[in-house]
Formats: C-alpha cells, structure tokens, sequence
C-alpha cells in the first residue's frame, strides 16, 4: 500500500513536470515574435471545452472515491449481538463478555452514575471506537470484529480519583 502510493505521488509529479515544460516550450514562439502569432479568439472558443475536460475529470475522480466514503461501509442489517455496556465508578458491567469473529455487534452504552467514556482496543492496543457513556441515556454503536483476541475496554472520560483504574481487561473476540 505505501509502495503504491509513493509510485503514484512520483508518477503524478512526473507527469505535472512534464506538462509543466511543455507549457513553457509552447509559450516561446509567441514570445520570440513579439506575440503576433497569438490567437486569441482560436483560444476564447475553446474555453467552454477545457471547462468540459476539468468537469469530466472531477465526475471520473468522484466517480472513484465516493465508494470510500464511510456511509457506504455501514450496516443497517439487524444485528447479531446486542453487548451491553455499562460504566460505573469505577469499572464496566459488560454483557456477554465474549463474541465470535465475523458478527456485527452492537454496543449499548451506558453510565449508572457519572459520565464516563467507552474506548476500545484491539489486541494490538489500537483504539477502534469510543462512545460517550452517559447517565440516562443509551448510546448504541455497531462494529464488525474480524480479529480475533483480547480486546480491553477503557475509560476516556475522567470519571473520578481513580479513573485511571476503570478499565475492563477481557473482552473477548474468539474465531
Ligand atoms: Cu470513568
């Protein structure tokens, strides 16, 4: 992936020092004969044209992207596994504590007392999602596991003297 976005930067910076020069090049006749050889209204009539070109490159591009964008990525499908998530000085209440790789899980957050967060990490220590917890309120987040371990779940909202403390240290996703 780095690879082949290093190979297009230096591919698109290529191409933009290619076009830069050959705009230079074609400038030098005019300049030599004093700009008698310039055609203006030749140049004024394809304005619309060149008009045309950037609004087909920027549909194409469009085109491209706009899959990337992550209300394409989100599941309406009902869930497989509702986890309830409750924050309370100064620990979580999670139930079921367990869940298969491959299910859409959906995170019910809440907080019995003050306000807390919900932050929580994969095996490898990345934080995946954090979800405000919130005393009478529920604060539901979906998330598809496709790795396996042992997940710790923290607390992002300073709760307390021992906020530091509140984290859940086993949720587990198995294969
Ligand atoms: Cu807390």
């Amino acid at each position: 992936m780095g690879m082949g976005i290093a190979i297009g930067y230096l591919t698109f910076v290529a191409l933009g020092l290619i076009i830069a020069f050959a705009v230079l090049w074609s400038t030098r006749r005019g300049r030599r004969d004093g700009g008698q050889g310039v055609a203006i209204e030749k140049a004024e009539r394809a304005e619309p044209w060149w008009g045309v070109v950037v609004l087909v490159l920027l549909t194409v591009l469009l085109g491209i992207t706009i899959w990337q964008a992550p209300w394409f990525t989100e599941n309406d499908d009902p869930k497989d596994v509702q986890v309830k998530v409750t924050g309370v000085q100064f620990g979580f209440l999670v139930e079921p504590t367990a869940v298969r790789v491959g299910q859409d899980v959906e995170f019910n957050v809440t907080s019995k007392d003050v306000h807390h967060a919900m932050g929580l990490y994969n095996p490898r220590g990345q934080m995946i999602m954090n979800v405000e917890a919130i005393p009478g309120y529920t604060i539901s987040r979906s998330y598809h596991f496709t790795e396996p371990g042992t997940y710790i779940i923290r607390c992002l909202e300073f709760c307390g003297y021992k906020h530091h403390e509140m984290i859940y240290p086993v949720f587990q996703v198995t294969a």
